[in-house]
């Protein structure tokens, strides 16, 4: 079986990058696993795509030596057990807020004893190289959990939910944890009590020994966070690259069009 490299890294203390795929097309996962990120992240929350598209792009992505990774759309048993079983190393889960919600994250992601992942499937083993009795002995030992700190009331039980066993890394959703704190959506903000709130999860995290990450919007952003400490950072998405990279090319003729319009979200 393949191990997660990923997943090793960030236990040996390292850091890691990767970034999300918002486009519901695996010949798009197939151009980004040649870029060099660490790892992708196939998104299932706020994009339009389908569990079929996500599987082929997983295994295009961990034949190419990238580990597969997915952001489910919420919380359920359901959502995680699929996306697994369909070849990804490893989930983002949203809007963990609480210790019985996390409890139920590793329930699901987990095999007995750890927790109550049941057992099917053919796409896991094959995109570990391996077979699926081997995957079922060692899933545990290389699916990568991890849940979002990105509401106020997960800033206020990050004690509670990054106690439970079997949480790989917490990772930062900005732009939900600002809107909850009744602030405009933003990758990054001085606003004290944003700073404050990373800053919390980034210690309570080191001190259970959880990786800590967060999503961030351009190169000097992911510097400052792996300074910080974070070891798991998420760099924008395809679809910010590709609309940052044609507004700027655009930008730098200098003619005015209906391009005029200046550059676009970079999320
Ligand atoms: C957020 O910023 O809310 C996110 O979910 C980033 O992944
Ligand atoms: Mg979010």
């Amino acid at each position: 079986m393949k191990p997660n490299f990923v997943r090793s890294k960030l236990k040996r203390g390292e850091p890691s990058l990767g970034t999300w795929l918002n486009l519901p097309d695996s010949l798009v996962a197939s151009l980004m696993s040649r870029v060099g990120f660490d790892w992708l992240t196939i998104e299932l929350e706020h994009s339009p795509t389908s569990y079929e598209t996500a599987a082929a792009s997983l295994s295009i992505l961990a034949g190419n030596g990238v580990v597969p990774l997915a952001r489910i759309s919420s919380n359920t048993p359901e959502n995680i057990k699929r996306i697994l079983d369909f070849g990804a190393w490893g989930v983002i889960v949203p809007m963990v807020n609480s210790k019985a919600e996390a409890e139920a994250v590793v329930a699901a992601a987990r095999y007995a004893p750890e927790g109550a992942r049941t057992i099917g499937g053919q796409f896991h083993a094959a995109n570990f190289n391996t077979d699926a009795a081997t995957y079922y002995r060692k899933a545990n030992e290389e699916i990568l959990v991890v849940v979002m700190a990105e509401h106020i009331d997960a800033i206020e039980q990050a004690d509670e939910i990054l106690q439970v066993p079997g949480i790989d890394v917490v990772f930062i959703g900005p732009n939900d944890l600002s809107k909850s704190m009744g602030l405009e959506p933003t990758f990054d903000s001085d606003e004290p009590r944003f700073v404050k709130a990373v800053d919390h999860i980034l210690k309570t995290a080191q001190r259970h020994g959880v990786v800590p990450g967060i999503h961030v919007a351009d190169a000097a952003a992911a510097r400052k966070r792996l300074d910080q400490g974070f070891q798991f950072i998420a760099i924008g998405s395809e679809v910010g690259f590709l609309l940052a990279k044609a507004s700027e090319t655009l930008a730098e003729v200098g003619l005015k069009g209906s391009a005029g319009r200046g550059p676009l979200a970079k999320y």
